[in-house]
């Protein structure tokens, strides 16, 4: 006898999207190693450190200048959640490297309260992540890293810093805060990059 598929369980039909060892997850989980940031708009600034020459730094004005988008995205936690179809307001990191000048090819990405995350340069541009202000239409809560924090779908959402505060250019790629303590360094969740050595 033969069971399609569709009959085994209560299996969401979208399960399919995801990445392997993944289950989908509705509600909003909160991950932080540390406690919840407290950063108000007026004092929020976001700065880029080129190799060379000065930081570059926007303030909430200066962001809120940019050009933002709407984008909707899949996103995959390590610890094996996944939420699809999460929709989010930002400004592509595209558009702040526009101002920047630099020839390294990593990045090392700073949270408000010292949680980093590494990752190479190119992972942040070419429309593959934003500096996201909005979720779901309202402010980014604090404790999912409001006012804005780094949204990489691509990558496991450890990369994606809540309370983003800046990113300093390096030559070479060096561990972030989990990636000292075991994470792998890249963290493709299609490619089940758990751990260091997966
Ligand atoms: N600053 C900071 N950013 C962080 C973290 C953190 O502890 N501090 N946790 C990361 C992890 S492990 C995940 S899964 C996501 C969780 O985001 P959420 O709490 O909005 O679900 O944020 C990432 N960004
Ligand atoms: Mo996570």
């Amino acid at each position: 006898m033969t069971i399609s598929r569709g009959f085994v369980g209560h299996r969401d039909p979208r399960d399919v999207d995801l990445p392997p060892g993944q289950h989908l997850t509705h509600d909003f989980p909160v991950l932080t190693a540390g406690p919840t940031q407290l950063v108000s708009k007026d004092s929020w600034t976001f700065t880029i450190t080129p190799e060379s020459g000065d930081p570059i730094r926007w303030s909430w004005a200066d962001m809120m200048a940019l050009p933002a988008e709407e984008f909707n995205v899949d996103i995959h936690c390590v610890t094996r959640w996944s939420k699809l179809g999460t929709t989010w307001r930002g400004v592509s990191l595209d558009t702040f490297f526009e101002d920047v000048e630099s020839y390294y090819d990593y990045a090392m990405v700073h949270s408000y309260g010292g949680y980093t995350t590494n990752l190479p340069l190119e992972d942040l541009l070419d429309g593959k992540a934003w500096v996201a202000f909005e979720y779901d239409g309202e402010d980014i809560s604090a404790e999912h890293g409001g006012p804005a924090r780094l949204v990489v779908p691509h990558l496991y959402f450890w990369k994606s810093a809540k309370w983003l505060s800046g990113i300093t250019m390096q030559r070479f790629d060096e561990p972030g805060f989990w990636e000292t303590l075991g994470y792998h360094t890249y963290g493709d969740p299609w490619r089940e990059e758990r751990h260091h050595g997966d």
